[in-house]
């Protein structure tokens, strides 16, 4: 084994001697952690690798760039992967013997495993996220800008060599159901078989994707390696560990060329291109260009007791409940709620006027911690096989566990790193990001419409996030600018799914905050100018079941019975009900909102509603201060939005006062 790959760095060594990269001599041997080629600026490699990259079914352009990227990264072979269960199970296999995967107990949680991250490894890292554009101002300042030119020479140097000792996976996938009008394909290279068999769940992937590349096929070329090499420049060779990564991260979008290049980490986001890489950042870009959207939004079917169905998006932080209102069970007798996706929605004008939307993914890669019987029960019966966990804790019997999966904590576990645990140990048993990998065809609750290309008519798109004060529970904004406005103007407590400190209020405009790849400013403006596009436009609604009372606790119970917001919001598109005007937006009128059998005392009611005129005027300065980053950019809508409700908060003020003055003459 050492001989062949010692042969293989002399024929790379030579070939490297061809074209302009020059790698570091003596790059040394590491146990484990990083092993780093020097960046050195240079060009991509043009000549062929010498590999056998040909594959009969490939488009030429595939096949070509395939070859330049082996010849860059050197892998010692290339496999072409065609989503196959032959496959997967052989992969799986593989990393079950490399000690990636433990295969979970058969009886318990059939054709299922768990994956153990680096520790280092265990969320999208966005102080290592760049888009490259020519323009700084067309990144933006939310985004880490990186000029293209200088990334791409940073980039060749980092991939240089970056999967000697290793197999290259080539993985072309759809995003959406292959061939549709609002569908995307993309091939991602990578060396992790762990991101190989996750992208087939999480993605149409293999065979069909390939085919459906043509000569004339627009596809988005994402190249991904934990950077990770078992042979070093010298030809020396270190062993595997159980899960390979960098502690040098490059998460890098090009959207003006639609490239990925990824390095470095093998989690989620960082490592499934599909995912935010594509279906976020670049597909943004596309979508800014072509006139659509690409949201972080949830989409659901919801059908009333008289049978008339509607769609809704949600737009929420990562790790904010989007996967449980996507399951939701309805507490309210007659409800149904079916989901057609947790994470994405791709949503193009139709002929008509109306938006409609797909969910582009195939698969849900949701956070494990607080998903359990009480609060998912639909998520748990998804997950009871073919599932793989990542950063869960394992029981003695070889079943999974997590924070709030069932009530009674397990005495004894192996812990999210593999060590013993018990419930004295003080530290969470899953990691907070702990996440499962499924296909969407094993929800109990999924619709039909998943797969039809067309999508659905969206009729609403829900804002929110996790907000202990001010934020009403639902609130309906009274036009589409002033619906831009509340999308805009989404704050959120920070969650675990990103690095970054747990519970920090931080603004995520329309929760796209980390995905919105290009400058944010022109996105508002590019949904502002949606309303043109559209004749039918969708209602928009605020929602925060977060809101909290002055002793701390949670005003709404939330999970199920957010299905009697959910029946609010409809019965406004039935236009069953009316609205009372609060200055930042319509809210239920007394009645409206079906409480009946809930046990939430009336104060609390009254609290959820509650739209405080100094809290909110403090609010808006802030807003105020957080909107100037965006400087002459900001579209005036915005600005004019902000000076209506500040005018509605001062009369309101105004009101109270007199009202305060009134009542303690
Ligand atoms: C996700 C995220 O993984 O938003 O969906 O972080
Ligand atoms: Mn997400």
């Amino acid at each position: 084994m050492l001989g062949r790959r010692t042969r293989n760095h002399h024929r790379s060594r030579r070939r490297h001697a061809d074209v302009t990269i020059e790698l570091t001599r003596d790059v040394p041997v590491q146990p484990t952690g990083a092993l780093r080629p020097a960046p050195i600026p240079a060009p991509l490699p043009q000549q062929p690798s010498r590999l056998r990259v040909q594959h009969a079914g490939a488009d030429p352009s595939v096949v070509a760039w395939v070859r330049k990227v082996a010849a860059l990264t050197e892998p010692d072979a290339v496999v072409w992967c065609d989503g196959s269960q032959e496959e997967f199970d052989r992969l799986t296999t593989q990393m079950v013997q490399a000690g990636t995967l433990v295969r979970l107990d058969e009886d318990l949680r059939p054709g299922s495993f768990l994956a153990r991250s680096a520790p280092t490894d265990v969320a999208r890292v966005e102080s290592r996220t760049f888009i490259a554009s020519h323009r700084r101002e067309d990144a933006g300042p939310t985004n880490n800008w990186r000029e293209p030119t200088a990334l791409r020479e940073e980039l060749a140097g980092v991939f240089a060599g970056s999967m000697r000792g290793r197999t290259m996976y080539v993985v072309p996938f759809s995003m959406g159901p292959v061939g549709g009008p609002i569908s995307q394909l993309g091939v991602q290279v990578t060396d992790s078989p762990y991101a190989v068999v996750s992208m087939r769940t999480m993605t149409r992937m293999g065979a069909d994707a390939l085919a459906a590349i043509g000569p004339d096929t627009t596809w988005v070329p994402a190249v991904h390696s934990v950077g990770y090499p078992l042979v070093d420049a010298v030809g020396r060779s270190r062993a595997d560990v159980a899960w390979p990564c960098n502690d040098l991260k490059y998460i890098a979008h090009f959207p003006e060329s639609r490239e990925i290049f990824s390095f470095g980490s093998g989690y989620g986001g960082n490592a499934l291109l599909g995912k935010k890489c594509f279906a976020l950042r670049i597909a943004s870009a596309m979508g800014r260009d072509e006139g659509w959207l690409a949201e972080h939004m949830l989409l659901v079917k919801v059908t009333d007791p008289q049978q008339r169905q509607f769609h809704l998006a949600a737009a929420f932080p990562s790790a904010c409940g989007k996967t449980n209102l996507a399951m939701l069970r309805p507490t309210l007798p007659g409800w149904t709620v079916e989901t057609i996706g947790d994470d994405i929605a791709w949503m193009r004008p139709d002929a008509d006027g109306r938006l409609r939307a797909i969910n582009p993914e195939a698969g849900f890669f949701g956070v494990a911690p607080g998903t359990g019987w009480s609060t998912n029960p639909t998520a748990m019966q998804m997950l009871d096989r073919d599932v793989i966990f990542t950063n869960v804790a394992l029981t003695d019997d070889g079943d999974v566990w997590w924070e709030g999966m069932t009530e009674e904590v397990p005495e004894h576990l192996l812990d999210w790193q593999g060590r013993d645990w018990t419930p004295a140990s003080g530290t969470p048993a899953a990691h907070p990001n702990a996440r499962f990998t499924v296909s969407a065809s094993q929800c109990p609750s999924i619709a039909a419409e998943l797969d039809d290309p067309q999508g659905v008519v969206v009729d609403a798109v829900l804002f929110g996030g996790r907000r202990r004060t001010n934020v009403p529970l639902v609130s309906q904004a009274p036009d589409w600018k002033a619906g831009v406005f509340l999308g805009a103007s989404v704050s959120s407590e920070q969650t675990a799914a990103a690095e970054g400190t747990v519970g920090q209020l931080r603004h995520d405009p329309f929760a796209m905050l980390p995905f919105a790849g290009y400058d944010m400013a022109d996105y508002f403006a590019h949904w502002l100018g949606m309303e043109d596009r559209l004749s039918q436009p969708p209602a928009v609604f605020g929602v925060n079941w977060f809101r909290r009372g002055d002793d701390g606790r949670f005003l709404w119970p939330g999970f199920g019975e957010n299905s009697r917001v959910v029946a609010w919001i409809c019965a406004r598109l039935a236009g069953r009900v009316g609205a009372v005007p609060t200055p930042v937006g319509l809210v239920p009128a007394a009645g409206d909102l079906d409480v009946t059998g809930l046990d939430v005392p009336a104060q609390d009611l009254t609290a959820l509603f509650a739209v405080d005129p100094a809290a909110w005027t403090a609010e808006l300065d802030e807003l105020e201060t957080y909107f100037a980053r965006f400087g002459d950019k900001l579209p005036r809508d915005l600005t004019a939005r902000l000076a209506e409700v500040r005018d509605a908060l001062r009369a309101a003020r105004w009101e109270q006062r007199r009202w305060e003055e009134w009542t303690t003459d």
